[in-house]
């Protein structure tokens, strides 16, 4: 029986890439098709997200910072059939398939609660702390992400005694895999024994309800093979499945309608089938270790999930300060719904475990449906755990300096959907890539170093 050491939750966000754009990707992403086309401002989205990592920092939470990856994804065009030097392999996919190129350079890595699926060590059998790249196998821009993303976390995590980084699972859709976007844990402490909650929108093999209008994108069978292969004990996990409803509605993962942290479960009142029953049986795991769990739980009456979509109240972050107060993160377009506004405020009236709301503006990011909670990876840590993580990616002052910089440096800002024919663009990408794996201490991470 493995101690319970002293551990807590770090936060590491994708910085977002120079290609950051709109190209209505993602069926089923209320805003990324409500935004098609549009022009996008990539230095905006970078410092968006480099400021909310800085403001985490300063208010004292342990804040990483993981690299984007290699876009345009020149390998993507040369896989499907491009042929010629790099600069022509863009050219003849911009003729001949433009929507093929825009997968091949969409900056969606920034996105890291898709990146991958992580446990605590408190958790897993062999006591490592478990990573699975998340396969993103139902879009093709996010499928081209997990071998990098693989490279990239073995990078900052390269410890074998102490992080275990799988492969993603096959990406074929019985095993639609979206990570860490679809998995909350709960536990007393951060380094205590947890329960690990994972939600699905379909199943392969068993039947049930499935959406009609919107993929599902996370299965039952992927959910089940990750808590496998990190060793979860079956009394401490819980499969639930998110209500076809909702999917249909515009919510494409389960952190678009709830989030956790430690013993709450903030959600909204038609995020799961059987809901009361999910409570239930997360009540009861975690009971059996003396662990309390609050479920606050948001009224239709109160917030339609319309409005939970359009302002993302959901995809926020539930923080532990140090001092045990619970912080929510949320983006601005909460303060702009009038509905989600008078919630929020409420909270402040009402007996809840949200001490207090702390607002971001991330609207280049929340363009294409990604909010404060798809920016971040969640990894709980203990002290020798954290020694070991890569200590060039934590966020502080000095690196803040050197980000916000090399942003002014090789950023755009202004990207339309026609620049990604521009071969500079490739160009322009390798030389930050470049500069940012020399500043994070990554090593040549990427293909075009290699
Ligand atoms: O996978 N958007 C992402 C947003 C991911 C949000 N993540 C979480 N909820 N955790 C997606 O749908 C849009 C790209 C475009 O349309 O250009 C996009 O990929």
């Amino acid at each position: 029986m493995m101690q319970a050491s002293k551990a807590f939750e770090a936060n590491f966000d994708g910085l977002v890439g120079p290609t950051h754009n709109y190209a209505g990707l993602s069926f089923g992403n209320v805003a990324s098709r409500n935004n098609e086309k549009s022009v996008a401002n990539p230095k905006a989205a970078a410092k968006q997200g480099l400021r909310k990592m800085k403001r985490l920092a300063d208010l004292g939470f342990y804040q990483g910072v993981l690299p984007p990856l290699e876009r345009p994804s020149v390998r993507l065009l040369r896989d499907v059939g491009f042929s010629g030097d790099d600069a022509t392999v863009i050219a003849r996919a911009a003729r001949e398939a433009p929507e093929l190129l825009a997968a091949a350079s969409s900056a969606s890595s920034m996105w890291t609660a898709n990146a991958a699926t992580v446990s605590p060590s408190a958790d897993t059998e062999d006591g490592r702390v478990h990573f699975t790249p998340a396969n993103l196998a139902a879009k093709l821009h996010r499928a081209i992400e997990h071998g990098e993303t693989r490279r990239t976390l073995a990078a900052i995590f390269a410890d074998e005694a102490r992080f275990r980084i799988h492969h993603a699972l096959p990406g074929t859709p019985a095993l639609g895999d979206e990570g860490a976007a679809n998995h909350t844990r709960f536990a007393r402490e951060y380094g205590a024994k947890g329960v690990e909650f994972f939600v699905y929108g379909r199943s392969e093999y068993r039947q049930g309800p499935q959406p009609q209008r919107y993929p599902a994108r996370q299965t039952l069978e992927a959910s089940r093979a990750v808590a496998r292969l990190h060793g979860l004990a079956d009394d401490a996990t819980v499969f639930a499945q998110q209500s076809p409803d909702v999917i249909d509605a515009g919510v494409f993962h389960n952190d678009v309608i709830a989030v956790g942290n430690r013993t709450t479960l903030f959600c909204h009142e038609r995020a799961f089938v059987d809901q009361h029953k999910v409570y239930d049986e997360l009540r009861a795991k975690l009971d059996a270790h003396g662990t309390p769990f609050t479920a606050l739980e948001v009224p239709e009456s109160e917030v339609s999930v319309e409005d939970a979509v359009s302002s993302y109240l959901f995809n926020s972050q539930l923080l532990s300060a140090a001092d045990g107060r619970q912080l929510l993160v949320v983006p601005q377009e909460c303060r702009e719904n009038a509905r989600v506004a008078a919630y929020l405020d409420s909270l402040a009236s009402r007996a809840t475990p949200i001490d207090e709301v702390l607002v971001f503006d991330l609207r280049e990011s929340m363009k294409n449906g990604g909010g404060p909670a798809c920016l971040r990876l969640r990894v709980v840590l203990n002290d020798a755990e954290r020694a070991a993580v890569n200590p060039r990616v934590w966020m502080n002052d000095a690196l803040f300096a050197q980000l916000d910089t090399w942003i002014d440096t090789h950023y755009r800002d202004r990207l339309a959907p026609a620049d990604l024919a521009d071969p500079k663009l490739l160009a322009e990408s390798r030389a930050a890539l470049d500069e940012l794996t020399t500043l994070l201490g990554l090593g040549a991470v990427y293909d075009f170093q290699r």
